[in-house]
């Protein structure tokens, strides 16, 4: 049975996993889909490309202000799909940069919440929706480097899960989906635009691709509403977690 949503809200919508939930909503036939981004040129080529009606939402997610401006009080949202995130450095935690842990608590916490917070009373009210977090393995699998992107993955995962003990007889549905490797622009980003370093995490091997992880995000939102998948782990078949490290220089 389909149970395709008739609208569909997407923030970071003009990254690599953006543009593919936007296109899968859109090449399955939903009525309207919003389309948060912080490039205003990027979002209307998006919005040209896609077949549905659209609306954009523009701002920059470390504006709590502007993101209550555009946020508070958008209504019939039937699927919010929490994209928008990122990791930045990979250095260890000791020699990390503390505005690179600003930035991403600003995009993988601060804004998830309150984004989520904005969208929910009415889906609430309606007794209908679902809200996808896009959490990594991240937050399941710690990684050296990984620190405070594996926290705010770990933060995810883990609101998805408390929120669902608030919504349990609402009708309103959550799902964390929990993706690993995936060739996108992460990599460049996560290294601030160093193309070696960002090709070398996926050569020689099958990473996923961007709309692998459309399709899981078009699975759970396309479930029967009896039905909620509550969080789903994907990697690529060449990827796998490691054994403990053992330090035997002591
Ligand atoms: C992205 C996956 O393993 O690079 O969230 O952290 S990983």
């Amino acid at each position: 049975m389909s149970n395709l949503p008739k609208t569909v809200l997407i923030t970071g919508a003009t990254s690599d996993f953006g543009i593919a939930f936007a296109q899968k909503f859109a090449a399955a036939g939903v009525q309207k889909i919003s389309l948060h981004g912080r490039n205003a040129e990027k979002l209307a080529m998006l919005q040209k490309s896609l077949s549905c009606e659209t609306e954009l939402l523009l701002c920059d997610l470390s504006d709590k202000q502007a993101i209550d401006e555009v946020f508070a009080g958008l209504k019939n949202i039937d699927l919010l799909i929490n994209n928008a995130g990122g990791a930045l450095g990979l250095e260890k935690v000791y020699e990390a940069k503390p505005e690179d842990w600003e930035r991403m608590l600003d995009a993988n916490v601060s804004s998830l919440i309150r984004i989520t917070r904005h969208i929910l009373p009415d889906m609430v009210a309606r007794r209908s929706g679902h809200v996808i977090n896009i959490s990594s393995v991240a937050g399941s699998w710690p990684y050296p480097g990984g620190h405070v992107y594996c926290a705010s993955k770990a933060f995810a995962t883990q609101f998805s899960l408390a929120m669902r003990s608030d919504l349990v007889g609402t009708n309103v549905r959550v799902t964390s989906i929990e993706p690993g490797l995936v060739e996108t622009e992460f990599s460049l980003k996560r290294f601030k635009g160093d193309q070696e370093k960002a090709a070398a995490v996926y050569a020689d091997t099958r990473p996923l691709k961007a709309e692998d992880i459309a399709e899981t995000v078009f699975f759970a939102a396309n479930m029967p509403e009896h039905a909620n998948i509550t969080r789903l782990e994907i990697m690529s078949t060449d990827q796998a977690t490691g054994p403990f490290q053992i330090y035997r220089g002591a």
